[in-house]
């Protein structure tokens, strides 16, 4: 146990059994089986997960409802508070939380590091918001009349967070839902369950410490068919799911079938633009990072290039040689800067997606393959490749979890702009440029279709103080910052009349 997952484990409070489903400090018991989660780092087995089942699940959520009674009317800077502490209970476990992510989820440990850095601004954030929460004044049509309007809180908030950032897409749906008044229940990805078990420890203290009723965050654990519990459940006002394409669709429409909301944040197919104006350093500096940051297994990262025709030579080479200086191995160690794939599964679909490119037409430029021997006995480690592809090609069109890079060219900006919309997601998207000209018309209305647009800055690594989400195929959700509590909340518009008539509005005459 050369990196210390034992002794973080135990300081998280994580154990190896009975842990799964909870209301906030309890655990509970359920008669379904054990989900194990094992390292992509070394393919070792960290721990089981119990499985959540009916019966605790209807305890969850009896728990939530009775929570949500109490927690709607405490004033919201005091359920600040609440997310202050949370943040500085996240602060004083951040390397162990840090560890257990990257050895979970195989990200490296900078990277985790980042990750619980997110829950901690998130947390900041909130604790802000928690005296905002603004809402607008109108002037009424009719004499001595105030129109307003006031954001109450929805109810039972459930979230289904993906393994890749396994820990901070919960607290930026929780923190934010938490200072509004919902109360939240949690399923992670069943890839990742033993770093939420570590969340809910985290929290059980603060919850204990103020002595908060059960039912204000709660965890469930499983497979899909968990999560359809939360999307046909006509208490769950609000599901905010994050992952595939194929999953928020499922889920949408599940939801939609009962009329309630659903918060997506699904797939990119990331692009940066390179123009000849490009600053190359940062360009390439950004390209690299985007495209094999997480193993390529970020919403946000950079799966294609789009590369201006009189800078193309020098891009691939410069590219094509950052590549070759990328150290793959243990995320833990901190001389390696790219960890394994989530697991087997998802190596298959990065081989196939190479094999599909390169059928399709795509010339290989750095090559990838599955790497073997020493270090990589848990088989989830691969090589971050670049392919020279067209933007029709199917896998182009297609998010493949991986580091598979799409390097492709364009003459005309307003070309560039065209492929960097021509695919199905909507989510990130960024120009490298010193020309303002080019800067703005890629922001303009007619520039990019993507719900992040960044200028000389790569397609990951986005602040938690904007907006983030997507367009198409992403879901159109926004999540962390600015107005996104809106969607956490439900608005409703007073007006009250202190005059001693009854005017109608639209100067309707009714008399009798
Ligand atoms: C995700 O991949 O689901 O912008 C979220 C980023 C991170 C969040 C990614 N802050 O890359």
């Amino acid at each position: 146990d050369k990196f210390g997952i034992q002794d973080a484990l135990k300081r998280l409070g994580v154990q190896q059994e009975n842990q799964g489903t909870s209301t906030g400090t309890q655990w509970l018991d359920s008669k379904e089986a054990y989900i194990s989660s094992y390292s992509p780092a070394d393919g070792k087995l960290i721990g089981k997960v119990q499985v959540t089942d009916r019966d605790s699940y209807e305890l969850v959520i009896k728990k939530a409802t009775e929570a949500f009674m109490t927690w709607r009317t405490t004033p919201a800077p005091h359920r600040g508070e609440i997310v202050r502490q949370v943040g500085d209970a996240l602060r004083a476990h951040k390397e162990d939380l840090g560890k257990l992510v990257s050895y979970e989820m195989g990200k490296s440990y900078q990277e985790g590091l980042g990750e619980v850095q997110e829950m901690i601004d998130i947390c900041d954030f909130a604790v802000g918001l928690s005296r905002q929460l603004y809402g607008l004044t109108m002037h009424s049509e009719r004499p001595s009349h105030r129109m307003y309007e006031q954001w109450h809180p929805l109810g039972i908030v459930g979230i289904i967070s993906a393994f890749n950032f396994p820990v901070a897409v919960w607290s930026w749906n929780s923190m934010i839902a938490l200072v509004c008044g919902d109360v939240c229940v949690w399923k992670p990805s069943e890839k990742s369950p033993l770093s939420a078990i570590a969340c809910q420890q985290i929290v059980s203290k603060v919850l204990q410490n103020n002595n908060l009723p059960e039912g204000i965050l709660s965890l469930i654990n499983g497979d899909y068919k968990v999560g359809e519990m939360m999307s046909k459940d006509k208490r769950v006002p609000l599901v905010s799911a994050t992952g595939s394409t194929r999953m928020g669709k499922i889920v949408t429409q599940e939801v939609a079938g009962r009329l309630g909301r659903s918060l997506l944040e699904l797939g990119g197919n990331n692009a940066i633009i390179i123009t000849e104006h490009a600053d190359l350093d940062i360009a390439i500096r950004g390209a690299l990072f985007g495209a094999v940051g997480t193993a390529g297994q970020r919403c946000t990262t950079t799966r294609r290039l789009i590369v201006q025709g009189s800078v193309y030579e020098e891009v691939k080479m410069r590219l094509t040689n950052a590549y070759s200086k990328l150290v793959i191995g243990n995320p833990l160690d901190e001389k390696n800067h790219v960890g394994p794939l989530i697991d087997k599964d998802a190596v298959k679909m990065y081989s196939a997606a190479i094999e599909s490119a390169q059928k399709e037409g795509g010339k290989v430029l750095v090559e990838g393959g599955v790497l073997e021997g020493e270090g990589y006995e848990s088989g989830c480690y691969v090589k971050p490749c670049i392919i020279e592809a067209e933007n029709h090609y199917k896998m182009v069109q297609e998010e493949t979890f991986a580091p598979i890079l799409y390097l492709m060219k364009y003459e005309m900006l307003e070309d560039a702009i065209a492929m960097q919309n021509g695919v199905p997601q909507g989510l990130s998207s960024a120009i490298m440029t010193m020309n303002m000209r080019e800067a703005e018309a890629f922001l303009s209305a007619a520039g990019s279709d993507c719900g992040i647009a960044n200028v000389n800055i790569g397609t990951s690594g986005a602040e938690i103080g904007g907006a983030f989400g997507g367009e198409k195929e992403t879901g159109g959700g926004r999540e962390s910052g600015s107005d996104s509590w809106k969607a956490y909340m439900r608005r409703q518009t007073n007006t009250i009349n202190y005059s001693t008539a009854l005017p109608l509005a639209q100067g309707i005459k009714f008399d009798i």
